[in-house]
């Protein structure tokens, strides 16, 4: 059985995400702690707390995490997500998540609790966990795993420039430069710490046709509340990254990241490297990516993916969505 606290802005795919998690019988979600990014941490707590509601997980605890970053301006993604987060339908949760922000409290006090059993996930920003590491600078070596979306992915050699790497133009890595400062401190720390972003993620566009189909097939819940929350989202991603037969697609970026933590055989490609923290000087954006160690390197590394089975992890999720509930 796997110990999991998952660290979510919960959007439309930190949704999806969350499915994964609540129906794997292998998994038991210790705690999901809100962040801001998609929408407000408010938003992403309630919005953790309809989706575990929707999937039978009513037992999970949510707790409201951190509203802002460490010290940059607040940015959250209402183009993309809708201003709630999802996708603008306005769901609510029947409880309401208390607003005190208990996040960084109760991850320290679950760490006491599971010293070393515990996978944490961290599905948006990473301000929670700098939070947590400037409590508790061992946090990530006290966790089993730590597991982020975020990070271009790994550098080229000697790349002082890596955001104009074709690979990584086309894409942002929001949960990084929304809070660089977050990113950099756990970047500076030593733990077994997996970096799963964009270059891997906006790989995965799936037809939204998939999850219509799924959903009319089955008539369950979490599927029918994909596609309720999606039709904006896939409008974004179809705009964005058109299809050559003009099909609408969907990111599922913070799938990846679960997934390879729930099925690490889908993991096609991963180097160990120290991360570092670059500045566009044109746009003053800030990003983080995986660089090559230097001699006598006393960077902590941390494993960066830059490539999954993604046929793979498209197919776990239609077993997850077919699934009939409850999923315990
Ligand atoms: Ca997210």
């Amino acid at each position: 059985m796997k110990k999991v606290i998952v660290d979510t802005d919960t959007g439309v795919d930190d949704a999806l995400a969350l499915m994964l998690l609540a129906a794997d019988p292998e998994v038991e979600i210790l705690a999901a702690i809100s962040v801001f990014g998609n929408t407000t941490s408010e938003r992403a707590a309630d919005n953790a707390r309809y989706v575990l509601d929707t999937c039978g997980r009513s037992d999970v605890p949510v707790y409201r995490g951190a509203d802002a970053p460490l010290a940059q301006e607040l940015r959250l993604n209402p183009g993309i997500h809708g201003e709630d987060g999802f996708g603008n339908t306005g769901l609510r949760p029947a409880r309401p998540v208390p607003p005190e922000p208990r996040g960084v409290p109760v991850l320290l006090d679950l760490i006491d609790a599971h010293e070393g059993e515990i996978d944490y996930i961290a599905l948006g920003p990473q301000t929670n966990l700098a939070a947590a590491l400037e409590m508790e600078p061992r946090l990530l070596e006290r966790l089993r795993s730590t597991t982020i979306v975020g990070t271009l992915g790994p550098a080229l050699y000697h790349d002082t420039a890596p955001w104009e790497d074709r690979r990584f133009r086309v894409s942002r890595d929001p949960n990084v430069s929304f809070d660089i400062d977050a990113a950099r401190i756990v970047a500076e720390h030593e733990g077994d710490v997996t970096w799963c972003g964009p270059y891997v993620t906006r790989q995965a566009l799936v037809p939204e046709d998939f999850f219509l189909d799924v959903a009319s097939a089955t008539n369950s819940a979490p599927a029918k509340l994909i596609t309720e929350i999606s039709r904006d989202y896939a409008g974004f991603y179809s705009r964005s990254y058109p299809q050559p037969d003009g099909r609408r697609v969907m990111g599922i970026n913070d799938s990846m990241a679960v997934v390879s933590l729930l099925h690490p055989e889908l993991v096609t490609g991963a180097v160990m490297r120290p991360l570092e923290t670059f500045l566009d000087p044109e746009t003053g954006d800030r990003y983080l990516a995986g660089v090559h160690a230097r001699k006598n390197e006393t960077r902590p590394i941390h494993r960066v993916i830059f490539d999954m089975d993604f046929d793979g992890v498209v197919e776990k999720i239609g077993e997850v969505l077919r699934r009939p509930l409850p999923w315990r």
